[in-house]
């Protein structure tokens, strides 16, 4: 569960990435598909180069979605259900691959915030990464 301290922070730190959701999406991305080779399977028709137009398009697209949640931390299964249907009955990506996603983007945070990236703030996207995981799994079957 998240706390009120807990929701603060997420918020916060998403205004102070706001301007720069395409890097940040984008870098996690690239991270993924370095450290997890397996992932790029889902995206067999990306040009997965570094820098590429598709990864930077995507990497906003799921930034965005991400800072969207965060500003529905009261009611994030229904802010993600369109997103959810679509992972589970179009896309099928195995939800391991979420907790993949999450681990990429908490480093690019810590990367980008530095000293900012404090133990809460970790905790608190931890627990926030988790819960948008387990609101895209949901209707998995
Ligand atoms: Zn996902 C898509 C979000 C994870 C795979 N995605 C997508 C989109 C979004 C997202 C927003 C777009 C939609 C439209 O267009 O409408 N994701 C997301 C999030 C997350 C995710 C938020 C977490 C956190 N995904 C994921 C993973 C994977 C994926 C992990 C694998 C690995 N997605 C995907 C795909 C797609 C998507 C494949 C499609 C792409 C294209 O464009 O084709």
């Amino acid at each position: 569960m998240l706390t009120t301290d807990d929701k603060k922070l997420i918020q916060q730190v998403c205004e102070r990435s706001s301007s720069h959701l395409e890097q940040f999406g984008a870098e996690a991305l690239e991270r993924m598909f370095t450290t997890y080779p397996q992932t790029k399977t889902y995206f067999p028709h990306f040009d997965l180069q570094h820098g590429s137009e598709q990864i930077r398009g995507h990497g906003r697209k799921v930034a965005t979605a991400l800072a969207n949640a965060a500003k529905n931390l009261d009611n994030l299964s229904q802010a993600l259900s369109e997103l959810s249907n679509l992972h589970a009955y179009n896309l099928r990506v195995d939800p391991i691959n979420f907790k993949l996603l999450s681990q990429c983007f908490q480093v690019v945070l810590a990367v980008h915030l530095g000293k900012d990236y404090t133990p809460e703030v970790h905790a608190a996207f931890d627990k926030f990464l988790s819960a948008v995981a387990s609101v895209l799994a949901e209707k998995y079957r």
